[in-house]
């Protein structure tokens, strides 16, 4: 049974203390903490750039009214917080993580000294772009602006859901400043996409940016791939609507999607495979999960009298992540599960049965809950607030988990900085009012920083800066 609304967010707001309490005891001022070791890690998708979890961190902070906390988070940020380091970053991690963590603490708060530290950061972003195609490196020495890809990506590509996540920090960041190269650069990375000839009008997860070629034809709604959907339709949503070409992009590509990607398992469960080649992969990834949300939020702008059909459809998501997580000994959901070899939403290899703190199945359910008003949403968030509770809070803060099938826990020992700025903000969000952040005139990044919807007549870059 639910307790009583009030007692359940007063349990996020003591979940969001002990985490943070936790991080400054053990780990202030590194990138995020480890709960039972109780020291600092270090993730080299960060290179040295220090204070992950205190920048994605902020926003929930204000949020939650936690004042204190916040108030030296922004202490910390301003005396702390330092960009000219010898730093090979992913430019897509800190940009969600940083770029958008302070973007967002700029509109909530009203501090000046966010809204300068994200537009240095993003300066410093800025020569990713070098390349042939202007498709951005996925890795960036921010001293020496020297670029590069992953190593393991298909023929020396940048990867879809790194170069197609830039557009709502980077259109915020040329609104705050003046400056229209950022939202140039990402506007041009829609340029390139659309030249392109793709493959049943779907987008590989792959392309060069020296060519101008896609490489391997995997796609995925899931790692790779996700969130460069969301922010199709975001970018539409967060232009009160003008953005015609980010519409008619989201919308073809859900068609595609549909079409070649969706399937029902005999047992009633709809899933979105993997496509590799025109050959699907029945698997699907927790980050995948966060298209339930996904396609709820699109529902009203659907073409073709398709709004019902799009609700449907992330309630159906919303579904098969459920079960996803009933399925587990736990009720925690596995990395990936399967639709194959006499299975439904089941992990069957040893190496995707982790649950590392990740929010997408959740910020479905709060999607799905604002959109719907369907009380089983939050019902479904609850059996989360007890799995959680029971299985990764510790002593030292919360950690991952390795299997989610064996009761007999092995942690992680990570607490992971989106644990802070995504899962515990949108069970917050699940619980509270419609009108705390409402869609209106709200968008969130995908690390769940709520950035504002710009309407024509918002004013001007001064008004702003204020
Ligand atoms: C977060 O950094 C973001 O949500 C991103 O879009 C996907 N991975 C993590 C959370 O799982």
């Amino acid at each position: 049974r639910m307790p009583l609304l009030l007692s359940v967010i007063i349990a996020h707001f003591l979940m969001m203390k002990h985490a943070w309490d936790n991080y400054k005891r053990y780990a202030w001022g590194l990138n995020e903490l480890k709960p039972i070791s109780k020291q600092g890690h270090s993730s080299n998708l960060f290179g040295n750039i220090q204070g992950a979890t205190i920048v994605d961190a902020l926003d929930t902070l204000y949020i939650m009214e936690m004042k204190e906390e916040f108030k030296e988070a922004k202490e910390w940020v301003e005396k702390n917080l330092d960009f000219n380091v010898n730093a090979e970053i992913s430019v897509f991690e800190v940009n969600i993580r940083f770029v958008g963590g302070l973007l967002s603490a700029y509109y909530l708060s009203g501090e000046e000294i966010f809204r300068k530290k994200a537009v240095e950061l993003g300066e410093k972003l800025l020569p990713a772009f070098n390349t042939p195609t202007g498709i951005p490196w996925a890795l960036l020495n921010i001293k020496s602006g020297i670029g590069r890809n992953w190593p393991w990506a298909s023929g020396g590509s940048s990867i879809l859901a790194e170069f197609g996540t830039l557009h709502l920090e980077f259109i915020h960041l040329s609104h705050l400043s003046g400056n229209l190269l950022f939202a140039e650069k990402v506007m041009n990375i829609r340029k390139v996409l659309n030249r392109l000839d793709k493959p049943e009008g779907l987008y590989p997860n792959y392309l060069n940016p020296s060519s101008g070629q896609w490489g391997q034809h995997h796609v995925s709604i899931g790692g790779l791939g996700d969130s460069f959907y969301e922010y199709l339709l975001k970018a539409w949503l967060m232009s009160g609507k003008t953005d015609e070409e980010g519409r008619k992009m989201y919308y073809d590509a859900v068609q595609a999607i549909e079409t070649h990607l969706i399937r029902k398992s005999s047992g009633g469960l709809t899933y979105i495979a993997e496509w590799k080649g025109g050959l699907l992969e029945h698997k699907m990834g927790h980050l995948t999960c966060f298209a339930g949300g996904m396609f709820a939020l699109g529902a009203d702008g659907a073409p073709n009298d398709k709004t019902g059909h799009h609700i449907e459809l992330g309630a159906e998501i919303a579904r098969t992540c459920h079960e996803s997580y009933d399925r587990t000994s736990m009720k925690l959901g596995p990395e990936a599960f399967r639709f194959d070899g006499g299975v439904e939403a089941i992990a069957t290899r040893q190496n995707e049965k982790y649950y590392i703190l990740r929010p997408e199945v959740i910020e479905t359910y709060m999607y799905m809950w604002r959109l719907t008003h369907d009380p089983k949403y939050r019902q479904w968030g609850w059996e989360a607030v007890e799995a959680l509770e029971k299985y990764c809070r510790v002593d030292g803060g919360y950690s991952g988990i390795r299997d989610v099938y064996n009761n007999h826990q092995s942690h992680d020992d990570v607490q992971q900085s989106f644990f802070l700025s995504e899962t515990l903000k949108y069970l917050y969000l699940l619980f509270s009012e419609d009108d705390l952040l409402p869609f209106e005139h709200w968008v969130f990044n995908t690390e769940a920083h709520p950035l504002p919807v710009l309407h024509k007549d918002d004013g001007n870059k001064e008004e702003n800066q204020k």
